[in-house]
């Protein structure tokens, strides 16, 4: 029987460990979390495992509580230990052997295959996997399904971003450079980016800039904690970015403070911008941004006259149906300004998962192809057909972006079958009812977790898989650095890694050979299927990985140090310079009104994590942040009636969520705030609006129209009492 409590470590680890020291049982690893992949050894302890702090170049020794608690879910008592399937579809799960749970999955790909079409089976992936299995996944889909069905939870992160690189530099590496220049430049711009609690040490960058006489501006509507941090914090009215570039833009052109030569010898298309920005004078800037017009000319001014700037995007903007032209928009500023392509200079948007960068990378995406190629350009078609030995008619085109595919569950004509892996999108896509309710209706649901994530509790089939600590992978972290995380821990007996699922199942379709179990294997073979693309890791091999503090891509040969810093001699456009692009106007898909006269904004808190399905089950997070609440302005609680700790219910278009208010001045009087970590009906995607933006798909979480009333009387006691939180409802089943 499997004890989670047991000291259990991996041969691996006990032969790199020295005779009789503690300290030296250890692996080398990283935080299953964010972007930073900050480093962590995993030592033993009498609970199992905890972590321990270890100097990294981005973390330099610093960890969040979410890092130091990342051991929590490893042994916890929730965690999955055997397949489940359910029998009948509207039946029970119960436990099933391997064997039974791979068979009835290779089944039900077959029989949907074979009667709806190839597309008609779909699979959703995710940023926190590793680059082998995002690699693996999406050679699965197209190699060994050949369905165009795919997409990742990106596509909800990452997205806007990336289209938005891609247009301006040629490039989408999430940084073009390392964070260690975050603190050697003059004016660091932080838009819509939280990162005191989304990206905790990089709060020692922030006050390392400031040490040096360098100024932090931060663009956000609420006053977070970096915007504490901040010497000038323009607190935008939401869903305004693009007015405020524009603004900005404008005071800099009036003042002569554009970069000319930069302009004429660097980049393409600014008379147009130009010609675009004359229209955003100050005043009017401050009107469509809720600013002041002097706060507009003061933040010009900084810019203008700074040798040295940094602009870091965060999802703030970039959540939005409007997200690329945000993005576009404060591209053309920093372009104007001659700060892109030199050092310490440059735009970069903060890559938020794990791996969200290389999975981006490695094909989960609807239209990518390993390498960061393109599914719709014939040589990079070729080059894969090549590498896989299939004939181009055999590979899929690109298919539908996450919301429409999640969308089409179980519509004639839809997807039929899905495999989620990596992504509990029942919380986390917008109008999250609808999507529960498609996959509901859906005749075949696989989902492989750790733990009965919201997502796997509607499946037919849950496949347990073994966690960070207990498997190796590399991952790609936010400044395109790849680096190898170290297996620390044995999986619990009978748990299979997502690769030996992935396998396991390929074996049953009769393709296993294309489809290795070890990541080792599977690495080596997508570095070389790498070769000659955008994202070239050909040159990176564990071994070096082992030596060395991570490698930055393109790194094409073996010989080649890999590529920490891009564009310093040209972008990576057919030209090499940097392309301007012109505005269409980003307004909100919905504007409070007198029905629901608040903006909604939701995002991220301290201590949890994403869905919430780790987190959740770490009891000292837990602990930090029990439930769901809704951030609302004092001055508005009071004319609402609210006060702190009541439950309330938000409303919008959509529907209802009930959380306890918070009362903060951290949020404008014209907003609220909710984050996102919650299932059940505290879950901020009930509410949110499933407006894309045109080009990249992204929806519109930042922004919505909404109210918030106290729940009342009678009714109170009886929703409390319905409506009490999974959080509550934990730590009361933890007591017992
Ligand atoms: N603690 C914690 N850390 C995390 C995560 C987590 O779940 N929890 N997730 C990771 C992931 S995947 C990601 S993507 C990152 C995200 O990291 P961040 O982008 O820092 O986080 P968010 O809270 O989503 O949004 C950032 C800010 O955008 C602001 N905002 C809202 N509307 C607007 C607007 O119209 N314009 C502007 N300029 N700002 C606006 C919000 O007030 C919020 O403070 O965090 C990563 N780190
Ligand atoms: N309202 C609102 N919604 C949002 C956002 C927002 O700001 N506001 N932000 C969006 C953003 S930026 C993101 S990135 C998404 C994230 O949303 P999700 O994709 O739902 O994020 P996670 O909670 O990380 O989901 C990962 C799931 O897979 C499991 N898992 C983790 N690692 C692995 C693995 O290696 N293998 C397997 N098999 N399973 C694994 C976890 O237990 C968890 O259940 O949410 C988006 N949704
Ligand atoms: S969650 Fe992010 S910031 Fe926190 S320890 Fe992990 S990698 Fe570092
Ligand atoms: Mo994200």
């Amino acid at each position: 029987m499997w004890n989670p409590s047991q000291p259990v470590f991996a041969e691996s680890v006990r032969t790199r460990t020295r005779p009789g020291s503690v300290s030296a049982a250890k692996a080398a690893t990283h935080c299953p979390y964010c972007g930073l992949q900050c480093a962590i050894d995993i030592v033993p302890d009498p609970s199992g495992a905890r972590v321990r702090s270890r100097s990294f170049p981005t973390n330099r020794g610093i960890l969040c509580p979410k890092g130091w608690a990342a051991a929590e879910p490893l042994r916890h008592r929730e965690r999955l230990l055997v397949p489940w399937i359910r029998s009948t579809k509207n039946g029970p799960l119960r436990p099933a052997s391997w064997e039974e749970a791979l068979d009835r999955t290779a089944k039900a790909i077959r029989r949907i295959q074979s009667h709806h079409g190839r597309n008609a089976f779909g699979l959703f992936g995710g940023g926190g996997l590793t680059n082998e299995k995002a690699y693996l996944l999406g050679k699965f889909a197209r190699v060994g399904l050949r369905t165009s069905s795919i997409d990742y939870n990106g596509r909800f992160c990452m997205s806007s971003a990336a289209v938005a690189l891609q247009k301006s530099f040629g490039l989408d590496r999430g940084l073009p450079f390392p964070l260690a220049d975050l603190s050697k430049t003059e004016v660091l711009v932080l838009v819509g980016a939280n990162v005191v609690e989304t990206m905790p040490p990089l709060q020692g960058y922030l006050q390392e800039l400031r040490a040096a006489g360098g100024t932090l501006v931060v663009v956000d509507p609420r006053t977070t904690p970096t915007a504490r941090c901040a010497d000038l914090h323009l607190s935008i009215r939401p869903g305004s970015d693009a007015a405020l570039a524009l603004g900005l833009l404008h005071w800099a052109i009036a003042q002569d403070w554009v970069d000319a030569e930069f302009i004429a010898n660097r980049t393409t298309g600014f008379e147009e911008v130009r010609r675009q920005a004359l229209a955003f004078w100050p005043e009017r800037a401050a009107r469509m941004t809720g600013l002041s017009p002097a706060q507009i000319r003061e933040a010009a001014t900084l810019l203008g006259k700074a040798k040295t700037a940094i602009f870091l995007s965060g999802r703030g903007g970039e959540q939005q149906s409007h997200s690329v032209a945000n993005l576009l928009a404060w591209i053309n500023l920093c372009l104007a300004l001659g700060k892109a392509g030199k050092p310490f200079c440059g735009f970069g948007s903060l890559t938020g998962q794990g791996n969200g960068q290389g999975a981006r990378e490695q094909g989960l995406k609807a239209d990518q192809l390993p390498g960061y190629r393109s599914l719709e350009l014939p040589a990079d078609r070729e080059a894969l057909c090549r590498f896989w030995g299939i004939r181009d008619a055999e590979l899929p085109h690109s298919g539908p972006t996450a919301d429409p595919l999640l969308r089409s569950c179980g519509l004639p004509g839809g997807l039929q079958g899905l495999l989620v892996l990596g992504s509990n999108p029942v919380v986390s896509a917008p109008k999250s009812l609808e999507i529960a309710e498609r996959l509901r209706s859906l005749p075949f649901l696989v989902v492989v977790d750790f733990f009965l994530s919201e997502t796997a509790a509607l499946a037919d089939v849950v496949f347990p898989s073994a966690q960070w600590a207990e498997e190796e992978g590399t991952v790609t972290n936010l400044e395109g650095r790849v680096l190898l995380r170290e297996q620390a821990l044995p999986a619990p007996p009978g748990i299979r890694t997502d690769l030996e699922i992935l396998h396991g199942l390929a074996q049953r379709l009769g393709c296993a050979n294309a489809f290795p179990a070890q990541a080792s294997q599977v690495f080596d073979e997508l570095r070389r299927a790498s070769s000659g693309g955008k994202a070239d890791y050909s040159g990176i091999t564990y071994s070096r990985l082992r030596q060395e503090e991570g490698i930055f891509w393109p790194c094409p040969s073996s010989g080649h140090p890999g590529t920490p810093r891009l564009f310093l001699e040209g972008f990576a456009t057919a030209d090499g310079r940097a392309r301007f692009h012109p505005i269409e106007e980003a307004l909100p898909a919905e504007l409070p009104d007198g029905d629901y006269p608040l903006w909604l904004t939701t995002g991220r808190q301290l201590a949890h994590y994403q869905s919430g399905t780790q987190t959740r089950r770490s009891p000292s997070l837990l602990a930090r942040e029990p439930e769901p609440t809704v951030e609302i302005h004092p001055a508005m609680a009071e004319k609402l009636q609210i006060a702190e700790g009541d439950r309330v219910r938000l409303i919008t278009r959509r529907g209802f969520l009930r959380a306890s208010a918070r009362l903060s001045l951290a949020v404008r009087i014209d907003s609220l705030f909710a984050s996102f970590h919650w299932g059940g009906e505290g879950s901020a995607n009930r509410v949110t609006n499933p407006a894309l933006d045109r080009d990249s798909g992204m929806p519109e979480f930042k922004l919505c129209a909404a109210r918030v009333e106290r729940e009342s009387g009678a009714g109170a006691g009886a929703e409390d009492r319905s409506g009490r939180s999974e959080a509550k409802l934990e730590n009361r089943r933890r007591k017992r």
